[in-house]
């Protein structure tokens, strides 16, 4: 039987100092239950907890560590740079490098401003639309998680639906009134608000690929007909690549689906597991930023030397080994496959829903499509199947609304560990 016991130790002691224990809510394991584990270490596809337990990691910091942990390369990028000191506030070429690196790897991109996290990059898109527009209105879609900035808590995934608060207390009416709701993969459901909004709405800002409400692809021509949209009533389309960006493909989804956003906001991987977010798109959007132009964004740490070269050595080997996006897909679909079989022969209803690495278990009759069918599964079911993988070393988020995050470390023996023990522990399920 797994021991968790030093992790609880520091559970209840992380309580009295931090609210909840944690940084970061999702990690509260307070809808799967339990004791969030305590980490010290990782390296390649494995982490290490305080009790000496070893995992297979399928959140990989919920997306940055696409390499596996630890990657030689990064590591040593970063440990160079901090001989140099962590952090001037001023300018330094390697913003530049990571800038031209991304706008090389990804359509359509002609300036980027690097931030500190995926929240922030997502606010600042919106006000520069806002600004660029001179609109207030967003529309975002249910279900969709786009940081905890207030605009964007209003029938927030991840983290927000797994706490059953989609609706964050302390989000103004005001600031609620600005952002418009639409159903994922519901085209009429944005065509309505637009008509009902005409000359108001500033920005559709999307996942391209739902990622915070488990792994929801878009329908065939549902991007294609946001563009359009978007088109005929001087709306900006920001895509929040936060989650898919260097994900799904070197590009992102914008590659993946050939659909051209107007602004891109990105997180996770750009930093390689270091605090990067970034904002991109056209320059003539971007004229209208400071200090070029009014609308003001700033941070002190963003562009940081450590943070630049660990986005620098993680996006390089990316692009120049794009066989990863391959074999990181590849490792998915065979994950993918085993877990089909080992729940066909299991009383008990399951969706399986993937796009390249992006993956999710939903344990419900419904095909999962949006938000409404999402709440469908049965949390229960996947509160027993998370701890029975947990306690047989497979690390999966904790939580039935995320995707999980497939990295290239892992190998075929950790898959089939993987399916292996989904068969044990699912074995006497009944529905
Ligand atoms: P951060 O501020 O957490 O770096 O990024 C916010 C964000 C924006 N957009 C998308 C599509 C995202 O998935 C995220 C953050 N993702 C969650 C996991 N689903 C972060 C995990 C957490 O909140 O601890």
């Amino acid at each position: 039987m797994t021991s968790y016991s030093k992790s609880k130790t520091l559970f209840s002691r992380a309580q009295q100092s931090i609210p909840g224990g944690v940084n970061s809510p999702v990690r509260a394991f307070n809808s799967v239950g339990g004791t969030p584990v305590f980490f010290k270490s990782a390296k390649g596809a494995y982490l290490y907890d305080e009790d000496n337990n070893k995992y297979i990691d399928f959140i990989n910091s919920w997306g940055p560590m696409i390499l596996g942990h630890a990657n030689p390369k990064v590591v040593e990028a970063v440990k160079k740079q901090a001989e140099k000191s962590f952090s001037f506030g001023a300018p330094t070429e390697l913003e530049i490098e990571l800038a031209e690196l991304i706008i090389s790897m990804v359509p359509g991109l002609e300036m980027i401003r690097m931030v500190n996290s995926g929240t922030e990059a997502c606010m600042s898109a919106i006000r520069l639309a806002r600004g660029y527009t001179g609109k207030n209105k967003i529309i975002k879609f249910a279900g969709n998680y786009h940081g905890h900035a207030d605009s964007f808590l209003i029938k927030a995934g991840s983290g927000a639906i797994t706490l059953g608060t989609p609706n964050s207390p302390g989000v103004t009416p005001g600031t609620a009134a600005d952002t418009l709701l639409a159903n994922y993969n519901d085209f009429e459901s944005v065509k309505t608000i637009v008509n009902d909004n005409i000359n108001e709405i500033a920005a559709i800002i999307l996942e391209p690929v739902a990622g915070n409400m488990g792994c929801i692809p878009p329908v065939e021509g549902f991007l294609e007909n946001l563009r359009k949209l978007c088109d005929q009533h001087g709306i900006l389309l920001i895509f929040d690549e936060v989650m898919t960006g260097f994900r799904l493909a070197p590009g992102g989804a914008q590659e993946l689906f050939g659909v051209q956003a107007d602004l891109i906001t990105f997180g996770k991987v750009i930093g390689g597991g270091m605090p990067v977010g970034a904002f991109g798109g056209k320059r003539k959007i971007f004229e209208h930023l400071a200090p070029n132009g009014p609308v003001y964004q700033a941070g002190t740490l963003s562009g940081n030397p450590l943070a630049m070269v660990s986005g620098i050595a993680t996006l390089s080997e990316l692009k120049n080994n794009p066989e990863i996006y391959k074999n990181i897909a590849n490792t998915t679909e065979k994950i993918e496959i085993g877990l089909r079989e080992v729940f066909h022969n299991r009383q008990f209803p399951y969706q399986i829903n993937r796009l390249g690495s992006m993956i999710s278990v939903h344990f419900t009759e419904n095909p999962v499509i949006d938000f409404e069918s999402a709440q469908k599964g049965d949390v229960p079911q996947f509160k027993s199947f998370f701890h029975g993988m947990l306690d047989h070393g497979v690390y999966l988020p904790p939580s039935a609304y995320e995707s999980w995050f497939i990295g290239n470390a892992i190998s075929n023996d950790d898959v089939n560990h993987t399916i292996e023990v989904a068969d044990r522990i699912t074995v006497n399920w009944k529905y």
